[in-house]
């Protein structure tokens, strides 16, 4: 597909993200000519299953890093490696000066010394509860191969490690019985399988290593849906290597064989491409997938750059670092206040919001994420009302915060109180619908509201006022609920001036 853009700064700087990154880092660019796409989407736009229809109105889920990355924690022997490896996770590819000697082999040894005492499934699934997450994503393997369930199909698991019992299966149950969807993270690539090449395969001795690799990623895939028939989708990701790109007759194959065999599936736009290599989204726009998948560490800015896909925004505490990180000192790690306010932009566009956990060696949780969770606990305990089963709202951006609404109620979740205890909506004059009452999410008691014309020409909008009382005083974000109905009077429409 040919692209046409125009030398300004902003299309050159589209077009640069656009190739680093893929396409979801800003508004999409919608391909101009039509091409024939054999492997396109399995599923339609928006599915209206229950399974999906319950993925729309989680509001807030869970996201757990745990692998053997845990035990080192981004650092080896007192010396960090923050500024040799992309991220905790990945510090499998710690090099440089600083990196241990035979780094790499040690790190492959450390399944050895995986036994994590102080693990308790049914802790962190409580926890989870706690905090509000209606969805929980589990890494069953990151990109070092190193599978957290026993699989049959390769001696580099869980059984081999001194702890030797299926984590996944004790996540997974915990998780479900407390009420909480589980969805399996599943890395496709791995560093260190000799099976794995990340070019296209090219020499048969190539293609038949590769056909291996399929194989046996294919056999693992279906072996979670055997052992925890329980899940509800796949969050996969490592599928960015030419390798798997190329093999887009296999990956629709198996996406269809997926789904067979678990109706209701949910499978992330990240899973595979087309034909000719679009990942994400095909090469005539259309969403691989159930869901948006790209909005990793990022968040759209505006509602329209979604154009009604369903999807989720998978953030981190640390700036970058999924895995265990036993330093946080030096970095910037967001506060619940930060969260709160990510949560809500999301879902305000429709969106999941998935905080992402990385537990240490032992299975405890990082003390700032225990500390993150506890507040989130408390806000959501009386503001969740505002986050879940909620949709965009379609009226003019506020300043104060997030809009959100559920029938007729419609959330204002503030951020920025203003110095004149106004919360101020604006409402398009030609609605059907104003706020008529509202209360206060944080103690119930009952504002009042006014309509409020400040009667400034041409504007499209009237404005309702609900006045917080200045004696209430909040730490953190709050919300106010209103309710829609129709305008007390007639005369409150006030007529635009005939010029
Ligand atoms: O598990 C966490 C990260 O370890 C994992 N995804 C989250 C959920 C992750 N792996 N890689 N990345 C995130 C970013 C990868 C970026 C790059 Fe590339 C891979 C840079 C170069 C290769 C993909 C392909 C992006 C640019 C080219």
């Amino acid at each position: 597909m040919k692209r046409i853009v125009k030398p300004t700064l902003l299309g050159l700087a589209i077009l640069l993200s656009q190739q680093s990154y893929g396409q979801w880092t800003g508004p999409k660019v919608k391909p101009t000519n039509h091409t024939e796409v054999k492997y396109g989407t399995l599923t339609p736009k928006h599915r209206t299953d229950p399974a999906m229809e319950a993925f729309r109105n989680y509001g807030l889920g869970q996201f757990i890093h745990w692998g053997l990355y845990a035990i080192p924690g981004n650092e080896w022997e007192g010396v960090s490696a923050r500024k040799g490896a992309a991220a905790s996770e990945w510090i499998r590819t710690w090099s440089g000066p600083t990196a241990p000697k035979n780094w790499k082999e040690t790190y492959d040894n450390l399944y050895k010394q995986f036994n994590p005492k102080d693990f308790d499934a049914h802790k962190w699934a409580k926890q989870a509860k706690d905090m509000g997450a209606k969805y929980m994503i589990f890494t069953t393997k990151h990109h070092d191969g190193f599978a957290l369930w026993p699989t049959k199909y390769s001696s580099y698991n869980i059984s081999k490690s001194p702890y030797k019992k299926d984590i996944v299966k004790e996540v997974v149950d915990a998780y479900t019985a407390e009420g909480i969807d589980v969805y399996l993270y599943f890395s496709i690539l791995e560093w260190n399988n000799p099976d794995y090449l990340s070019k296209e395969p090219k020499t048969e001795e190539e293609k038949k290593r590769f056909n291996k690799f399929l194989q046996y990623t294919k056999n693992q895939l279906l072996e979670l849906l055997k052992n925890y028939p329980q899940i509800k989708g796949f969050w996969f990701d490592g599928t960015w290597d030419q390798s798997w790109v190329k093999a887009y007759d296999f990956t629709y194959n198996l996406e269809k064989e997926l789904r067979e065999k678990h109706p209701g599936l949910i499978i992330g736009s990240r899973f595979r491409n087309d034909e000719h290599g679009k990942r994400h989204f095909d090469s005539n726009g259309e969403i691989l997938g159930d869901y948006e998948q790209g909005w990793e560490r990022k968040l759209p800015q505006e509602y329209e750059w979604i154009e009604g896909n369903d999807w989720d925004a998978v953030m981190t505490i640390p700036p970058n670092g999924w895995g265990y990180m036993k330093d946080w000192s030096g970095i910037y790690t967001k506060s619940t206040d930060d969260i709160l306010d990510m949560l809500m932009h999301t879902v305000s566009l429709n969106g999941n919001f998935v905080l992402n956990f990385g537990p240490d060696g032992n299975g405890l949780m990082h003390p700032g994420e225990d500390k993150v969770a506890a507040e989130l606990a408390e806000w959501m305990k009386i503001n969740s009302e505002a986050v879940y089963g909620v949709r965009h709202v379609d009226l003019p951006k506020t300043k104060l915060g997030y809009l959100t609404q559920k029938d007729k109620n419609l959330y204002l979740t503030v951020f920025n109180r203003s110095v004149n205890n106004i919360a101020r909506i604006a409402i398009p004059k030609k609605s059907k619908e104003v706020p008529v009452s509202a209360v206060l999410l944080a103690n119930g008691q009952k504002l009042e509201v006014k309509h409020a014309d400040i009667g400034l020409d041409l504007d499209k909008n009237t404005y309702y006022d609900v006045i917080i009382p200045s004696e209430f005083t909040s730490k953190r974000a709050f919300v106010i609920k209103m309710e829609m109905g129709v305008a007390s009077s007639e005369a409150e429409k006030l007529m635009d001036a005939k010029m």
